[in-house]
Order: C-alpha cells, then sequence, then structure tokens
C-alpha cells in the first residue's frame, strides 16, 4: 500500500528511512497481521472472566463465558468509543468554559473576552438578562450556565434543532440527561451484567453522542469565538514547506486553542524577537498541526504544518526547535523520533504527559508568562540545529479558510445579504446537487490523505458544495482545493457559478473536530430558511470521515447520524462481527433519527453513494434535475 500521496510527506518518509528512525508505518507495519476478532468488534475484554471473543464463522448461538453473543459485544464496544469520544470533545469544552470563566472574573495570565457580540448573542440563548450587566459579568453567566450541562438537562443549544427532529429524540428517548451524565451512563450499561439489548445500547450511545456534537463541541466552538475571536475568511498556506529554515520554528499540536494562542501572541513580542535575532534567527515562525493548528488557522491565519500522519514527519525536517503539545492526538511516538534531533518536546496538559518528555504545566493566570517561557525555549534551541540533518520540503499550498455557519450567510448572500437563501435556491434550481461535510482524521491503514481528496474531488465535480473541518480540511488544503480558483479547475459548473458569484473556493473549511457543531448549525439554517423540508434528513445532504482514525471521530459520526444525516464512516467502526448490529447502524436506525451510517471503504464509491443520496432526498423534495444535466452520472447506491 502507498503510504500517503502528499510530496512532502513522502520525502520526509523516505528521510526517515534514511536514518534508520522508525515512523506510525513502520510500526502499523509489524501489527500485521491485525486480530480479526478485535477487528471486527467481537472481543469481549469487559469482565476479568475473558477475553472472550466470538467465532464470526462458528454457530450463531455462540457466546461468551457470561452469556453475552455478538450482538451485546459489539453494541458494548461501539458506544463505549463513542464515550471515549463524546469525553474528550466534551472535556474540550470544560476547559474552554473554565478558560472563559477565569477571564470574566478576571483572573489574570492574558485572557480576556474578544467577541462581545457572540458573547451577547449566546447569552441571549441561554436566557442570561444581559441588561446593565459588564462584558465579564455577562461572561461569567454565560460560563457557569455552560458548566452545569455537563452535569443536567437541558442541553440549551439543543434547542437550534428543527422541531421535526426535536419530536424524534422525544418519541426515542434520545435527549441527554447532561453531557458528563451520559458519558457515565455507557459506562455504566455497559459494564458486566447489565444492558443486553443491543438496540438500547447502541441508543444509549447515540444520546452520549448528540451530548457531545450539541453540546460539548458546541459550546467549545461558541466559546472559543467568545474567548478568541469569531473567525472569517482568511488567507494563509499549508503544508511542510511553511517550515523555514531561517526562522525559530515552534510547531504548536493538539487541539485546544488556549495555551496555542498565547504563544502565537509571545512570537510578536519585541523583546523575544530581539533575543530570536540575537541567537541568529530571522524571526519566530509559529505553524501547528492538527486541530489547534487549524484553531490558529482559523482565528489568525497561522499556517498548518501538516496533519495527524505528519507529526513525526514535521520533527524529521530537522529545523522544529520545539513543539508543544496540550491533548489528544498526539502520538507517543513523538517522544523517540524528537529525540533523534535537536526538537524540544513539551508536554502542557496535566492530562496528557510522557515519560522523560519536558513538561511545561499550562495554568490560565499564567498564559502568558507559560508562552513567554515557551517561546523562549525554542529560540535558545534554534542554535542547536544540526545543519546536516536540515531538510524541509518546498512543498506549500495556497488557501482560504476561517468559514462559520453565520459567516456562510454573508458569503452565500454576497456582502450586503445575511441569509441561507442563495444557497437554498441554488439547490432548488439544481445548480447545486447538496452539500457534503466530508471531515476527519488519517489512519495508517489506508494511504495517507487518498481517502479525503478522491471523495472531495468527486463530489464537487458532480457539483456538491464541499464542508470541511479537521485534518480532512488540511489533507484537502494541501491538495489545493481550499483555493477559489480550484472551482474552475475541477468543480462542476453550477457549484463553478456559485463560487464565482460569491467569491468562495468550492470546499469551504469550518474548523476543527469540534467545529463539526458549525455543521449542525448551519444544516439547522438550510431547514430554517425553507424550501427544502422541515428536517436535517429531508435535505440533500451527507457526512463523511474516509480515513477515520479516533474514538472522537465515532462520536461525531454518531451524532451526525442521531441528527438524521446519511454518513459514510471509513475504515468500519469495529462493527462487522454483528449482522444484526451492523443492519441496524447501517438502515434500521433510520426509522428513529432519519439518519444511517454506510461502511463503504472505498472513497470514490464513497462519494456516489453520498450522491445517490443527495439524489433520493431531491426526488423526495419534488426539486428538479440537475441544471447541467449531471443526474444521470450517479452511480446506484449498493451497500458495501
Ligand atoms: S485532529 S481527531 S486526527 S481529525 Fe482533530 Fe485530526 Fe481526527 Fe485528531
Amino acid at each position: 500500500m502507498k503510504k500517503t500521496v502528499d510530496r512532502a510527506a513522502e520525502k520526509m518518509i523516505e528521510a526517515a528511512a534514511g536514518y534508520s528512525i522508525k515512523t506510525v508505518w513502520d510500526r502499523h507495519e509489524t501489527m500485521e497481521p491485525r486480530c480479526g476478532f478485535g477487528d471486527l468488534g467481537i472481543c469481549c475484554n469487559i469482565c476479568l472472566q475473558g477475553p472472550c471473543r466470538i467465532d464470526p464463522f462458528g454457530p450463531s448461538e455462540q457466546k461468551g463465558v457470561c452469556g453475552a453473543n455478538a450482538d451485546t459485544i459489539v453494541a458494548r464496544n461501539f458506544i463505549r468509543a463513542i464515550a471515549g469520544g463524546a469525553a474528550a470533545h466534551s472535556d474540550h469544552g470544560r476547559d474552554i468554559a473554565t478558560a472563559l470563566l477565569h477571564a470574566a472574573r478576571g483572573g489574570g495570565g492574558g485572557l480576556r473576552v474578544t467577541d462581545t457580540d457572540k458573547l451577547k448573542a449566546i447569552a441571549g440563548e441561554l436566557g442570561i438578562e444581559t441588561n446593565g450587566l459588564s462584558t465579564n459579568e455577562i461572561a461569567e453567566k454565560v460560563a457557569l450556565s455552560c458548566l452545569e450541562q455537563f452535569a443536567r438537562a437541558p442541553i440549551s443549544f439543543m434547542n437550534r434543532a428543527p422541531e421535526a427532529l426535536k419530536k424524534k429524540w422525544t418519541k426515542a428517548g434520545l435527549w441527554p440527561k447532561g453531557i458528563d451524565r451520559e458519558i457515565v451512563e455507557v459506562m455504566h450499561r455497559t459494564h458486566a451484567g447489565v444492558d443486553v439489548d443491543y438496540r438500547n445500547i447502541i441508543l444509549a450511545g447515540i444520546r452520549a453522542a448528540l451530548g457531545d456534537g450539541w453540546g460539548g463541541s458546541m459550546l467549545a466552538t461558541d466559546l472559543s469565538d467568545i474567548l478568541f475571536g469569531s473567525p472569517s475568511p482568511i488567507r494563509s498556506r499549508a503544508n511542510l514547506g511553511v517550515i523555514k529554515e531561517d526562522a525559530v520554528n515552534i510547531v504548536v499540536h493538539g487541539h485546544e486553542p488556549t495555551l496555542s494562542e498565547m504563544v502565537a501572541r509571545a512570537s510578536r513580542d519585541g523583546e523575544l524577537l530581539e533575543y530570536a535575532h540575537q541567537n541568529g534567527a530571522k524571526g519566530i515562525n509559529v505553524c501547528g498541526l492538527c486541530c489547534t493548528a487549524i484553531e490558529l488557522l482559523m482565528r489568525q491565519g497561522y499556517p498548518a504544518a501538516g496533519n495527524f500522519l505528519s507529526q513525526e514527519l514535521a520533527i524529521i525536517t530537522g529545523a522544529v526547535d520545539l513543539m508543544c503539545v496540550d491533548v489528544q492526538c498526539i502520538m507517543p511516538g513523538l517522544a523517540d523520533v524528537a529525540g533523534c534531533f535537536h526538537t524540544e518536546l513539551i508536554t502542557t496538559s496535566p492530562k496528557a504527559k510522557m515519560p522523560g518528555v519536558t513538561h511545561i504545566e499550562f495554568e490560565e493566570e499564567k498564559a502568558q508568562h507559560i508562552a513567554h517561557q515557551i517561546v523562549r525555549m525554542a529560540i535558545k534551541n534554534f542554535p542547536n540545529r544540526r545543519k546536516d540533518r536540515i531538510n524541509i520540503p518546498e512543498d506549500t499550498m495556497d488557501l482560504v479558510a476561517g468559514f462559520t455557519a453565520e459567516n456562510i450567510f454573508t458569503n452565500l448572500g454576497g456582502t450586503f445579504r445575511s441569509t441561507y437563501r442563495p444557497l437554498n435556491d441554488a439547490i432548488i434550481s439544481g445548480r447545486l446537487r447538496g452539500v457534503a461535510a466530508v471531515i476527519g482524521c488519517n489512519n495508517a491503514k489506508v494511504t495517507h490523505d487518498e481517502g479525503h481528496i478522491a471523495m472531495t474531488k468527486r463530489l464537487i465535480s458532480r457539483d456538491v458544495l464541499v464542508v470541511q473541518t479537521g485534518c480532512s480540511a488540511t489533507a484537502c488544503a494541501k491538495e489545493g482545493f481550499l483555493r477559489p480558483e480550484s472551482a474552475f479547475e475541477m468543480a462542476g459548473k453550477g457549484l463553478q457559478e456559485i463560487c464565482e458569484t460569491v467569491g468562495i473556493p468550492p470546499v469551504l473549511h469550518l474548523g476543527s473536530c469540534v467545529d463539526n457543531s458549525r455543521i449542525l448549525r448551519a444544516l439547522c439554517e438550510m431547514v430554517n430558511e425553507g424550501g427544502l423540508g422541515d428536517d436535517i434528513s429531508d435535505l440533500p445532504v451527507a457526512g463523511a470521515a474516509p480515513e477515520a482514525m479516533s474514538e472522537k471521530a465515532v462520536s461525531i459520526a454518531s451524532y451526525t447520524v442521531g441528527s438524521g444525516v446519511f454518513t459514510v464512516f471509513s475504515p468500519p467502526p469495529r462493527v462487522e462481527g454483528s449482522r444484526n448490529v451492523t443492519e441496524f447502524l447501517t438502515a434500521g436506525i433510520e426509522e428513529v433519527t432519519g439518519g444511517k451510517f454506510c461502511f463503504e471503504r472505498d472513497p470514490i464509491r464513497g462519494a456516489d453513494m453520498m450522491i445517490a443520496h443527495m439524489d433520493e432526498k431531491r426526488k423526495a423534495l419534488g426539486l428538479s434535475g440537475m441544471m447541467y444535466g449531471k443526474e444521470a452520472e450517479t452511480v446506484e447506491a449498493t451497500s458495501s
């Protein structure tokens, strides 16, 4: 299997081999052959009588020691993955709410409210009376209200959903009782000897995922905008070539924006710039990896060095003076790779330490001081580079990022129109087929970036507007899809016309993993605008994670399905060991929420199935054919 389609990554993989440095791909190979029981989800590790495994070719009545069959085992494993992902996103949301509370109470460290308009809008949604209150007083009430939602209902932002979806949630008992509470309940239900009914188990998982998407993730997004500013379209660059030979390079990596925002501010400090010059550098270059990169990119235009599978490769350029990590998607293998270079690797979260790696704990009240300390360490390390090991690929690509549910209004409506009407009208007229969200990680089991690129290219060529987040957005950014010009190079004629009129790329970057909540909001706005049905499940839209890796991706896909969206997910989330569970996730659940999973491994076929789904929805809405006669090209939708 080809390791990557990214030329810069390829060069660094070759360099790693030349230095005999093991990377994620080498470790992946040593893991083969994978355990088939684990891959199918039919290995149960929950109690100490096991592990038990069910033979997929054995008698259908085969059971584990306690009597659990394949359906129960697969369903329990699946929702434990949802709980892991929902916990990660939601704890991120809690950290942002805590940072907002800290800023509101004047706790120091340089944190303060930046977007007061959004603060007031969110306060209004939360039912907080703002008359006569100062910005900090409002912020304190908003932060406290959000923090309460971890323990108890209601999860306020679920009210943004269309009435028809809310009725479905009520009927199926899918309203979370609190963000944390549902995660705890998943762990309880899946303990040995509790819930056995696979449908009941899966619905509990969907409820926890909804608490993530409409709760933890959504408040992480909104409160980050309040603290650090709401994004607006901004130009930048992506790929390993953003690392500079003549500057101090600081790579921020992980997910939370709090420390990285402060590091970016510190990198502009006159005194530190002077210190960098004294050490022989021409400046201080901050760039990022994974979603921490995206948080800085969306708000300030700092470049993205790469996505999940690029993290070790960034160090192999030999020019990363310091890599500062927070939480999530940080490979333990980084410590070994950093040990082969001069790179200073710094952990900053009490939740994510590495043996033998320097730990500088982030504390809100000392945020500014800590950021300065980190930048100073990077500068001090600049002269320690080994010149013979510097090997920075030249590859970079221009991009436009910074779209949000709020500013798409303006961008799709033209300068003076703040409405989703032009988007809905373009779909109704057949100029656009629909909207697809292509999101999620990289996974060493599949060729790096290939799935994201192939699927997105197919979709835009068939007049589907694509919105993206996370590592998927970085993959397509590196390929040039986030440039407005790419519309003329690869989009269908109808999408080209929209892009030309509005001045947007055919692929819109909506942010980090928690910012998938921006996509949920945009879907609600499309329903509210009218003409495309009453529910999210009526819209000609679809979602996909073609290179899924993390439990967070499982949670995202589950809240997307729980919100009524047809969602392609690959590789499948270890459910294929149970025919019943697979059937429920890919068909039966549609009757409950209006959405369903599709486990198609081939990205082009996945795209075609999304297109077929959109065409079905268009037909159900009574919409005319595609303006440029593309409907005949969709393939038959067959399951994998
Ligand atoms: S960083 S969760 S690998 S998208 Fe959000 Fe990328 Fe997936 Fe991590």
